[in-house]
């Protein structure tokens, strides 16, 4: 198994702390995260270039040192650099980055002054008093400190992220599909549901008769496998180097179907099924649908579904949060495809934190088959990202309607990533937000305020005619930052009345709305923007991500602005009305 884009980016991104922590050189630390992030962000995979002997210094960003390092990482599975750091600096020190409010730079410190080195110890060194003794820290970092690591502790081992765990189902789909006598792969749990996150892999395959043992023996000795942890005819389990933990069931294919269904789960979901079985006389589990010893049903999940008198339901929706009698009823929505996506409508290019330019992200766009794009660059109070004022974004507008000019087949929309300030202002004046396509408003500062004062900001910001789209609501970052502590039902509510759409926002540690506010929203009529936030070109990919997320918050095509022509879009945001 040839390493990922996103193993070769953990590693990068543990030298760039190690290095930060231990004091070395910014530009060098920079170097890294750097790097990191383009490796991330690539489309194709580094390890296959690497192998292919293609020069990785195409990228702005990467010099010829850090091709090199991407190299070795690819052929030994890591850096001796990083074996280096590991001596030199406790490497218990990088738990401590779990620590949303602790960057490098602050646990240096700690470090330092207190010798803390584990979670442990900055809990009792916290618990103590010494934090907000030492300078710059104060009673305030001190307690979010506490807080962090009491959701740390309570969250136990850290699940993975959907898209992180993706580029791993590819691989094993793809292994395990291409040897002989296998029938059928299927990766089922929360991954096929489309969860936010992943605890572990479950696989189901089918396979010839007598095929068993050689597919058995296959998987556990992919060399991306760091330990075998169970080894059956039917059932094995596997730690890969990433840490997840992948089950490989073989089962036979009269049961395929009810084997998927059990094993997709939601077991709540699974619950409620076996249920309505009950009722009918059936026993249903993971071998079939089975009224005394006859077996009725299990070849297909829509046999199993069937046998209860249910359409199919999509994994997405298998929660056991109205699917069931959504289906008995048959209003089941017929979920958003990511063919029906005409745009992307929050995007920011290099005049601000994003990495392409205007041209870039357009033919970008138009290669994913869009119609339109909106550039949202941040608003002044995001000065670490260079926000612009007035006056820079009359120059960015100018510069977008000369880019229109020539382009053929796409367009670009004047937008913008609008702050809402602590008092629910925002960020621009209106005489210049009035002459965009578009805005998308958010909050990146004082995230903390309680929850009357912050619900009543955001719903100020809601008054203003210009905000047409309200950006990442929760402002959750998932693993990392809990959501804002606000009254969303109230938020979607005051939406409604202002006829202002919410982002879905794609990129994959947001997911915000999250899926059950997306539900909400929809059932109440408000319209979601799926967007993603683009930072780069290749970022535009993320709607793939996002699209499963809208189908997990039950979004139809009709409950998403960005499935319109872009005069019907127009029309949508009140500024066309
Ligand atoms: P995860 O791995 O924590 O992200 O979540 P899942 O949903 O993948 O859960 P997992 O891996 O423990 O089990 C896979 C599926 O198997 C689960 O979604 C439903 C089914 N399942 C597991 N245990 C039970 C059970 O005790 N009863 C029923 N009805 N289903 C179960
Ligand atoms: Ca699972
Ligand atoms: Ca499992
Ligand atoms: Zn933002």
């Amino acid at each position: 198994m040839i390493m990922h884009n996103n193993e070769i980016r953990d590693i990068l991104a543990k030298v760039a702390d190690l290095m930060e922590i231990k004091g070395e050189n910014q530009f060098r630390v920079r170097a890294y995260r750097e790097a990191a992030r383009i490796v991330e962000g690539l489309s194709e995979q580094a390890a296959r270039m690497v192998e292919e002997g293609q020069d990785l210094t195409q990228y702005r960003g990467i010099g010829k040192d850090m091709a090199d390092k991407i190299r070795e990482i690819v052929e030994s599975g890591t850096l001796v650099q990083l074996k280096d750091l590991k001596n030199e600096v406790p490497v218990s020190l990088l738990d401590l980055m779990k620590v949303p409010s602790l960057g490098p730079r602050k646990i240096s410190h700690i470090y330092k002054k207190l010798g803390v080195t584990t979670l442990e110890e900055m809990e009792k060194a916290a618990g103590q008093g010494e934090i907000a003794q030492l300078n710059g820290f104060g009673q305030k970092t001190q307690q979010n400190i506490l807080d962090s690591l009491g959701r740390i502790k309570k969250k136990g081992a850290r699940r993975l992220l959907w898209s992180d765990a993706e580029p791993f189902v590819r691989e094993l789909r793809d292994r395990l599909s291409g040897i002989e006598g296998v029938r059928q792969v299927k990766v089922a749990g929360s991954f096929r549901r489309g969860k936010e996150t992943v605890g572990d892999l479950d696989i189901l395959a089918s396979c010839g008769p007598g095929r068993e043992q050689e597919l058995m023996e296959a998987f556990v000795s992919f060399e991306g496998v760091k330990n075998v942890l169970a080894r059956g005819k039917t059932k094995s389990s596997v730690i890969l180097r990433s840490g997840l933990q992948v089950d490989l069931r073989i089962v036979a294919q009269v049961s395929y179907g009810a084997a998927l269904h059990y094993f997709t789960g939601s077991k709540a979901h699974n619950i409620a099924v076996r249920k309505l079985g009950i009722e009918r006389g059936y026993r249903i589990n993971e071998y079939g649908v089975f009224y005394g010893e006859k077996r009725i049903a299990g070849k297909t999940e829509k046999e199993v579904y069937a046998s209860v008198g249910l359409a199919f339901i999509d994994p997405e929706l298998r929660e056991n949060l109205g699917e069931i009698e959504a289906a008995e009823d048959g209003r089941l929505p017929k979920l958003v495809r990511r063919s029906d996506i005409r745009g992307d409508l929050h995007s920011h290019t290099r005049r601000t934190d994003g990495h392409g330019n205007l041209r870039e992200m357009a033919e970008a766009a138009k290669a994913l088959g869009y119609e339109y794009l909106a550039i949202t660059e941040h608003s002044q109070k995001v000065a670490m990202a260079g926000g612009l004022n007035e006056k820079e974004l009359r120059v960015h507008m100018e510069n977008i309607d000369l880019i229109n000019e020539e382009l053929k087949g796409i367009r670009l929309l004047k937008g913008m990533e609008v702050d809402i300030l602590a008092d629910g202002s925002l960020d621009l004046p209106d005489s210049v937000l009035k002459d965009l396509d578009l805005t998308v408003c958010s909050v990146h500062y004082q995230q903390r305020l309680d929850r009357k004062k912050q619900t009543d900001r955001i719903i100020r910001a809601m008054d203003n005619p210009n905000l047409d789209i309200l950006g990442h609501p929760t402002a959750r970052l998932i693993n990392t930052r809990d959501p804002m502590d606000i009254d969303l039902e109230k938020i979607i509510e005051a939406a409604h009345q202002r006829n202002v759409a919410i982002e879905l926002n794609a990129q994959p540690d947001r997911l915000d709305l999250p899926h059950n506010y997306c539900k909400m929203a929809a059932e109440m009529g408000v319209k979601i923007a799926l967007s993603t936030d683009a930072h780069s070109a290749d970022n535009l990919d993320l709607m793939e991500n996002g699209i499963i997320a809208a189908r997990r918050g039950w979004l139809a095509k009709a409950d998403i602005i960005n499935t319109r022509p872009l005069p019907q879009l127009r029309k949508i945001l009140r500024r066309g009305a």
